[in-house]
C-alpha cells in the first residue's frame, strides 16, 4: 500500500485509547519491525523504547517465533478447546508452568490481559463459593491501577478517566490507596524507601466490611500503565501477609511484569512473594499473536476438582482459549527467552540502564525519575489546565526524532524489549535528553 493510499483512510478505524482526530491530522504509521527497531512509513528507523506496547521482549520479528506460527497455521488453523484439546495447548502450558513461580502448576489461557483479569476475578470469586464461603464476594483494587477494559478490570482499576464514563460498574468493589509519593520518594533508584505502612490500608477496608466479605485483592506489582509506580520496600509482602490473615487470595496482575521485564522470570520473584493468582498476556507470545494466561496455585485448582468427575467445574472459557496458533506462538516465545537468557537479562543491564535514566535529571519540567529492572520513567510539572500535553508533545517529537516511547498523563514510560544492548541504551537516552532540550 502506498503511502499517499495509507494516509488518506484513516478514517474507519475507531482507533483506542487515541485522540483520533488530533492523530488522524498527523497520523504515525508503522509498517515493519526487526530486533530493536520499527520501520515508519516515511523510511525511518524508530528505536523502540516501549516493547510494541509492552509485549515485544525479545524484539520484533523474531525468526523462530514467526517461523512457529507460521508452520501452525498451515497445519492446524483452530481447535477448541471445550471437551476437546489439541496437544499444543497441553505443552504450552506445562511449558508455562515450568517457568512459573513455585506453586502455579496450572494455566487457564485467554486472549488478552483484560481476559486474564476477568478470569482471575470469577476464578477468585467461585473458589470461595465452592469451598464453602459464599459470602466472600467483594473484589478490592487499587486507586490508579490499571487491569485492562472489561467490566470486571475496569472496576477494580484506579484511574478516573478510565471509569467515570461507563457507569456504576460491578458493585461490591473498593480500592486501597495508590503508592505514588513524591513528597518523600523522588528520585527514588529501585524500590522506594517509604511507604510499605500504605499495605495497612487493607486493613481499614477489612475493618469497614469485614474480611468475611472479601474475597480477592488485586494489584500490579509495579503499576505500569498509570506511569510506573513502583512499590515501596516491604510494600507487597505487607500485603501478602494481611490476606494470608484474612483469608484473602492475593491475585498478582503480572500482564507487564510477567516474562522478564524486572529481571525474574515474574514480577513475585523479584518480590519474593507468593500470590494465589498472577495474571499474564503481552510477553507470553512476545505480542505476536494475542493471548493470555492466568496461572493458579494448587491450592486454588484443587478446591474445584472435588465434585463429580462429569460435572463442569468452572463454567468460564474463551472460544479461543489456548488456540493453536497462539500457542505455538508462545511455545516457539519461551524457547526464544529460554535460548537467549532474556528472563534475567533486565538483571544484568538494570544498573546500566537506571545510570542512563537518571542522567536526564535537571532537564527542563522533570520532577521525577524512577527505575526498576528494564523499566525507567520520567516525570514532568503538569500545564497548568492541560493535563497530558507536556508529555504527549514529549511523545511526538521523540518519534519525529527516531524513538518510540509511550506517554501516559505526564509522565513518559519507558520499556525497551528485553534484547537492547549497552549501546542502544546510550542511544535512546541520547535521543531523549534531545527532545527534551527541543521542546518548551
Ligand atoms: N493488566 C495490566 C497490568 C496491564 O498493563 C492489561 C491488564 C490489559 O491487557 P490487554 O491485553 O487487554 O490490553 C494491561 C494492559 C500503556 C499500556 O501504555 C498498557 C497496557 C495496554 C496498553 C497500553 O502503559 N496494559
Amino acid at each position: 500500500m502506498s503511502d499517499r493510499l495509507a494516509t488518506n483512510n484513516l478514517e474507519a478505524f475507531w482507533m483506542p485509547f487515541t485522540a483520533n482526530r488530533q492523530y488522524k491530522k498527523a497520523p504515525r504509521l508503522l509498517v515493519s519491525a526487526e530486533g530493536m527497531h520499527y520501520t515508519a512509513a516515511d523510511g525511518r528507523r524508530i528505536l523502540d523504547g516501549t516493547s510494541g506496547l509492552w509485549c515485544v521482549n525479545a524484539g520484533h520479528c523474531r525468526p523462530k517465533i514467526v517461523e512457529a506460527v507460521r508452520k501452525q497455521v498451515g497445519e492446524l488453523d483452530f481447535a477448541g478447546t471445550f471437551q476437546l484439546g489439541h496437544p499444543k495447548a497441553f505443552e504450552c502450558a506445562a511449558k508455562l508452568v515450568s517457568i512459573a513461580p513455585p506453586g502455579f502448576d496450572h494455566v487457564f489461557f485467554t486472549n488478552s490481559g483484560s481476559e486474564s483479569v476477568e478470569t482471575a476475578l470469577k476464578i477468585a470469586l467461585a473458589y470461595h463459593r465452592v469451598k464453602g464461603n459464599a459470602s466472600k464476594v467483594r473484589l478490592i483494587g487499587r486507586e490508579r491501577a490499571y487491569h485492562g477494559v472489561n467490566f470486571g478490570g475496569t472496576s477494580v482499576g484506579g484511574i478516573p478517566s478510565n471509569r467515570k464514563m461507563f457507569g456504576t460498574l460491578v458493585s461490591g468493589v473498593d480500592h486501597i490507596r495508590h503508592t505514588h509519593d513524591l513528597a518523600r520518594n523522588a528520585y527514588a533508584r529501585g524500590e522506594p524507601e517509604h511507604g510499605a505502612e500504605l499495605a495497612d490500608d487493607l486493613e481499614r477496608l477489612v475493618a469497614l466490611h469485614d474480611a468475611s466479605t472479601i474475597a480477592a485483592v488485586i494489584v500490579e506489582p509495579v503499576a505500569c500503565s498509570t506511569g510506573v509506580l513502583i512499590p515501596p520496600k516491604g510494600y507487597l509482602k505487607r500485603l501478602a501477609a494481611i490476606c494470608a490473615k484474612h483469608d484473602i487470595l492475593l491475585i498478582f496482575d503480572e500482564v507487564i511484569t510477567a516474562f522478564g521485564r524486572l529481571g525474574t522470570p515474574f514480577g513475585a520473584d523479584y518480590y519474593d512473594v507468593s500470590p494465589d493468582i498472577i495474571t499474564t498476556a503481552k510477553g507470553v507470545t512476545n505480542g505476536t499473536i494475542p493471548m493470555g494466561a492466568v496461572f493458579v496455585k494448587g491450592k486454588v485448582y484443587d478446591a474445584f476438582m472435588g465434585g463429580p468427575d462429569d460435572v463442569i467445574e468452572l463454567f468460564h472459557g474463551y472460544t479461543y482459549s489456548g488456540h493453536p496458533v497462539a500457542c505455538a506462538a508462545a511455545i516457539a516465545t519461551l524457547e526464544t527467552y529460554e535460548e537467549e537468557g532474556l528472563l534475567t537479562r533486565a538483571a544484568e543491564l538494570a544498573a546500566y540502564w537506571e545510570e542512563g535514566l537518571h542522567s536526564l535529571k535537571g532537564l527542563p519540567h522533570i520532577i521525577d525519575l524512577r527505575n526498576i529492572g528494564l523499566i525507567g520513567a520520567v516525570e514532568f510539572d503538569p500545564i497548568p489546565d492541560a493535563p497530558g500535553r507536556r508529555a504527549h508533545e514529549r511523545f511526538v517529537e521523540a518519534f519525529n526524532q527516531g524513538l518510540l516511547v509511550r506517554a501516559t498523563g505526564d509522565i513518559i514510560a519507558l520499556s525497551p524489549p528485553l534484547i537492547i544492548d549497552k549501546r542502544q541504551i546510550d542511544q535512546l537516552f541520547d535521543i531523549f535528553s534531545r527532545v527534551l532540550k527541543t521542546v518548551n
